[in-house]
């Protein structure tokens, strides 16, 4: 899979393909260095820690996304017999166990997750033969290194779909741990739906003095987590689609201000991160449905965390006065997934 040359004859414009090897597959993962764990390490004053995962039955139903349906569990069985509460006596009359084990049928966005590159990607002429093709972050291509149903290279290893590159162990592998920085959008929003653009996204980093450096990972407090956590399973989209900030990935400020402030990750406590649908632009007769996930996911490996569970963390720094911490989020080491679920862990 290593390539000498690039896997493109032109990158897309605005991305950072190659800048961090022609082979690289952590895109800006790569600033989280061993300064910037220690930067991370540095916040921890108080030794206390926040999980900042959902219940991962939540949202609950398919309904936030109809493709996303909750966690299913069931016991694991051995010649008919369910292991759940099960005696092992029953199979050797001397032994005294009893015995749980269980499997889950587990869709892995369907609650607090990480995107990995291979899940949003573009079609891009990167070979320049006029034609765009189906090609994800750093050149990496659809059914050569993401493959899917039909695709070779999936016999023999039980998987109807499998990113050979690009996959979430490669997050797993790099541990993702450093400085997280919070933006408190719904202390400013409420669950008013508020598309931030860039000058809100300004106005409130100056009114609450954070400060961002490249290699921290951002995370957006909205509020929304907890309107589906206050809906117990039974997600009420009429409600929810009018609650709370989303970024406007349809900026372009904004995306130019992401792509300088050198942010390792960026994740929040909606959904996609981004308003979903973003607005219609007049007269685009290309564009994409999810702008900011193009521009993280697919120009400069920027994961995408969402669903994070976020208000406890921001009420603690705000009464405490304080924007950062150590932020300590590896996804599942389950290779040639293109996302997973995550329990992200804060420390302050
Ligand atoms: C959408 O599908 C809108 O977002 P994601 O897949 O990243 O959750």
């Amino acid at each position: 899979m290593s390539a000498s040359t690039p896997r493109w004859k032109q990158r897309p414009p605005g991305s950072n393909w190659g800048d961090f090897g022609l082979d690289d597959q952590l895109g800006r993962l790569n600033l989280l260095t061993p300064e910037k764990v220690k930067q991370g390490v540095a916040e921890v004053r108080e030794g206390r820690s926040f999980g900042l995962s959902l219940p991962l039955d939540f949202p609950g139903e398919a309904k936030l996304n109809p493709r996303r349906a909750p966690p299913t569990l069931r016991p694991t069985d051995l010649r008919g017999a369910p292991f759940m509460n099960l005696a092992l006596s029953q199979f050797d009359a001397r032994s005294t166990d009893v015995i749980c084990d269980d499997q889950v049928m587990l869709t892995l966005q369907y609650s607090t997750q990480w995107d990995s590159f291979a899940h949003v990607g573009s079609l891009f002429d990167a070979d320049g033969d006029g034609e765009p093709e189906r090609v994800y972050y750093n050149g990496f291509r659809a059914r050569e290194h993401v493959l899917g149903p039909g695709d070779e290279g999936l016999e023999g290893c039980g998987s109807a779909s499998y990113a050979r590159a690009l996959g979430i162990e490669t997050f797993a592998v790099k541990a993702i741990q450093g400085r997280g920085v919070m933006i408190d959008l719904h202390a400013h929003f409420g669950r008013e739906r508020v598309l931030v653009d860039f000058e809100r996204l300004m106005r409130v980093i100056a009114a609450d003095g954070v400060v961002i450096e490249p290699g921290d990972m951002l995370l957006l407090h909205t509020g929304f987590a907890d309107v589906v956590l206050s809906m117990e399973r039974r997600p009420d989209m009429q409600v929810l689609n009018r609650s709370c900030a989303a970024l406007d990935g349809r900026d372009p400020r904004l995306l130019q201000w992401i792509t300088d402030s050198g942010i390792a990750a960026l994740c929040a406590d909606n959904y996609a991160v981004e308003a979903y649908p973003a607005r219609e632009v007049d007269g685009a007769e290309r564009r994409p449905a999810l702008p900011l996930h193009e521009l993280c996911l697919f120009k400069l490996g920027i994961p995408l965390g969402e669903l994070w569970l976020l208000s406890e963390l921001a009420a603690y720094l705000r009464a405490s006065g304080r924007s950062r911490f150590l932020l300590t989020a590896p996804p599942l080491r389950l290779p040639g997934a293109v996302g997973s679920p995550v329990t992200p862990v804060a420390t302050v």
